[in-house]
C-alpha cells in the first residue's frame, strides 16, 4: 500500500539545528518507548534538535511521559501502515529494527541526498558489540545504506542514555530535603528515615517470596515500594491478599507501599532515594546505574537463554573492582533472581549485608560511566548530516 508524502517543515528545520525522524515500534511492556521518548528528549533538550517521535502506540507513551507541559523540540505523532507520512527529516533513527513504513523508504530514497539512516539496536555489554557498531548494512529494496548504531559501556561503542545534567540533577534533589519531602509525598510515600529503602519493578519472579520473607525477617524496618508491574502480581500471591496502589502491608520488619505507576522522571526519583532497586529490561536497568545506588536486574527474559550471556557480560564489566567474594555473590544472585528457582531466604540475608561494598562500589561505577560521552551526543557526532 503506498502513502501520500507530505511537504513539511523539517528540512527547513535541519538549516538552524538538526532534525530527526525517530520511529519506535512498542513490542511490549515499557522499554521501547522509554528509551525513545529519552532519546527524544536528550537529541531536543541538550543538541537542540527537532525530533518527530513517531509510535505506534501512544498509550505506552503517556503511561510514561510526563503530563501538563509540551516538550520543546519534540513532536509526537502516531504511526501505523496506513498513516500518511511526511517528507523525511535530514536523520532517521529507526528503533530496535522497528522496519519503517515501506512508503517513507520511498520518500527517503526520492531525496538528494537521502537522509542518513540509523538504526538504534538494543543495550548490550557483549564484547561483539564494539565489532558491530557503525557497521553499514544496504537495503536492497531502496539501495539505501543504514548504519547500526549500538549503545554500550565501553568508549569503542555507542555509550548510554544520560541526560546532560542527569547526576547534578540528582545530586541536587537529594541534598534538597524540602524538594524531597514535597515530591515524595505528591508521589503518596511517607518515608521512615530510619527504614531501609527498597524499590522493586520486574517481572513474575518466584524470588519474590523469599525476597518478602527475608525483609520481613531483617533486623532493620524495610520499606519496599512496589509501583504497579508485573511484579505486582507474585507480590500478591506470595501475601495471599489482592494488591493495588495506596496499599500498605506489614509483616514483621517490612512495610510493602504498593505505588501508583508514575512518569519517568518520577521514577528516577524513586530510584534515587532507595538503598537496593530491583529493576528490569533496558531502559529502568539503565536508570538505576544513573541513580548510582546497588541494583538487581530482572533481564528480559529471551529465547534459549540468550539473554544470560548478555547478563553475565554485563556482570563482568558491573562487577569490576568489588571484592572477589561480593562480586561472585552477586552474580548468583543475579542468576537466582532470573531463574524459574526461587532465591533462599539466606541468600537475601547476605544480599543485604553485602549493601554497604555494594553501595560504595554503584557510585564509582556512575561516576566512571558518567566520564564517557552519552548516547545522544555520541549519537550527533555519528549523524552524518546530508551535504
Ligand atoms: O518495560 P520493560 O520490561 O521493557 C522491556 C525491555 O526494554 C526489553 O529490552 C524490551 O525488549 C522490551 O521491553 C520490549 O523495562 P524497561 O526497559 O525498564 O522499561 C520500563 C520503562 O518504564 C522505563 O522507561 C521506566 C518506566 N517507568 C515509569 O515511567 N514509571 C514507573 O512507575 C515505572 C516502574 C517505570
Amino acid at each position: 500500500m503506498s502513502h501520500p508524502v507530505t511537504q513539511d517543515s523539517s528540512r527547513k528545520l535541519s538549516l538552524t539545528g538538526r532534525s530527526a525522524d525517530l520511529f519506535c515500534r512498542v513490542i511490549d511492556n515499557f522499554g521501547d518507548i522509554g528509551v525513545c521518548w529519552r532519546l527524544a528528549r536528550c537529541l531536543a533538550r541538550d543538541h537542540g534538535w527537532h525530533v518527530r517521535l513517531w509510535v505506534d502506540a501512544l498509550d505506552a507513551l503517556a503511561r510514561i511521559k510526563p503530563q501538563g507541559a509540551a516538550e520543546p523540540g519534540v513532536e509526537v505523532r502516531q504511526w501505523n501502515d496506513d498513516t500518511p507520512l511526511c517528507l523525511p527529516a535530514s536523520c532517521v533513527i529507526e528503533a530496535f529494527a522497528c522496519d519503517l513504513p515501506p512508503a517513507f523508504v520511498t520518500a527517503m530514497a526520492a531525496q538528494h541526498p537521502p537522509p542518513d539512516w540509523i538504526n538504534l539496536e538494543y543495550l548490550s555489554a557483549e564484547a561483539w558489540v564494539e565489532g558491530c557498531h557503525g557497521l553499514p548494512s544496504l537495503d536492497a529494496a531502496s539501495g539505501l545504506t543504514k548504519r547500526f548504531f549500538f549503545p554500550g559501556f565501553t568508549a569503542r561503542t555507542g555509550g548510554l542514555l544520560r541526560e546532560r545534567d542527569l547526576s547534578a540533577q540528582r545530586d541536587a534533589w537529594l541534598a534538597d530535603a524540602a524538594a524531597r519531602k514535597f515530591d515524595l509525598a505528591r508521589l503518596g510515600m511517607a518515608v521512615d528515615a530510619g527504614a531501609l529503602q527498597l524499590s522493586l519493578f520486574g517481572y513474575e519472579s518466584p524470588s519474590i517470596a523469599t525476597l518478602l520473607e527475608a525483609l520481613a525477617a531483617h533486623t532493620q524496618p524495610v520499606q519496599l515500594w512496589v509501583p504497579e508491574s508485573r511484579s505486582l502480581t507474585v507480590a500478591a500471591e506470595a501475601l495471599c491478599r489482592p494488591l493495588r496502589a495506596g496499599d500498605v502491608v506489614r509483616r514483621g520488619a517490612l512495610s510493602l507501599h504498593v505505588l501508583a505507576f508514575m512518569d519517568q522522571d518520577d521514577y528516577d526519583r524513586l530510584l534515587w532515594q532507595c538503598d537496593l532497586n530491583i529493576v528490569r529490561g533496558e531502559d529502568s536497568f539503565l536508570r538505576a546505574q544513573w541513580a548510582a545506588q546497588p541494583m538487581l536486574w530482572h533481564i528480559y527474559p529471551q529465547d534459549g537463554g540468550a539473554h544470560l550471556t548478555k547478563l553475565d557480560a554485563f556482570l563482568d564489566r558491573h562487577a569490576e573492582g568489588l571484592p572477589a567474594e561480593v562480586a561472585t555473590r552477586l552474580r548468583a544472585l543475579h542468576h537466582g533472581w532470573n531463574s524459574a528457582n526461587a532465591v533462599p531466604v539466606q541468600d537475601w540475608q547476605t544480599l543485604l549485608g553485602d549493601l554497604p561494598h555494594l553501595a560504595s562500589h554503584a557510585r564509582q561505577r556512575a561516576l566512571a560511566l558518567a566520564s564517557q560521552d552519552d548516547l545522544a551526543t555520541q549519537l550527533v557526532m555519528f549523524n552524518q548530516p546530508p551535504i
